[in-house]
């Protein structure tokens, strides 16, 4: 039977993708490693991993049943993660509703299989891949914001080559 791989994550506005593209321009050399694509540009809650139809179904009817209000997401963190190579952006002060809705996805996750990484939840948006050797970060004097209103179910494709992440189903949050 056929697997796809997915997660469970936050989608970001295309002006915010916009913006954030721009300041990491100026904030990174451009050669230290590879940018992810603006519509790429995602915060992820719960990773599942490789799963079938079935299971992907009944997370989906899981999530669909979340009632938690949505919450404002002020982006005003950065780091580097060397064994990964990954260069975040991500928040100093994480909202209490985002640690909520990503303890309870990963829960739900977890109880159906979907083996959920031992490490706390970091929530991180990745910026560039491939960042192996040491990096000044910018200085801590950005900060982006948006209301985040709902969250949504993707599909990591690969093709020729490249990643896209393809939205599949989204769900408000609102009380
Ligand atoms: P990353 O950006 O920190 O690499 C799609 O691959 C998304 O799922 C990415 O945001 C990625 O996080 C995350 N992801 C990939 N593999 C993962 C894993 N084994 N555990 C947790 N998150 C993972």
């Amino acid at each position: 039977m056929q697997t796809r791989r997915l997660f469970f994550g936050l989608a970001l506005p295309d002006a915010l993708q916009q913006q954030i593209v721009s300041w990491r321009a100026q904030a990174f050399p451009a050669d230290i490693g590879y940018p992810v694509a603006a519509a790429n540009l995602h915060l992820t809650l719960a990773f599942l991993g490789d799963v079938h139809t079935e299971k992907a179904t009944a997370l989906s009817q899981l999530a669909a049943r979340i009632r938690q209000p949505g919450f404002s997401l002020t982006l005003n963190d950065a780091g580097h993660w060397p064994r990964p190579g990954v260069v975040w952006l991500g928040t100093r002060q994480a909202p209490r509703g985002l640690l909520q809705l990503a303890a309870l996805l990963r829960s739900q996750a977890a109880r159906n299989g979907c083996h959920q990484s031992p490490q706390p939840f970091h929530p991180h948006i990745t910026l560039l891949r491939g960042v192996t050797q040491p990096l000044s970060l910018p200085p801590r004097d950005f900060a982006f914001s948006c209301d985040i209103t709902q969250f949504s179910l993707f599909q990591s494709m690969q093709t020729q080559g490249r990643t896209r992440y393809h939205l599949l189903d989204s769900w408000p949050l609102s009380e």
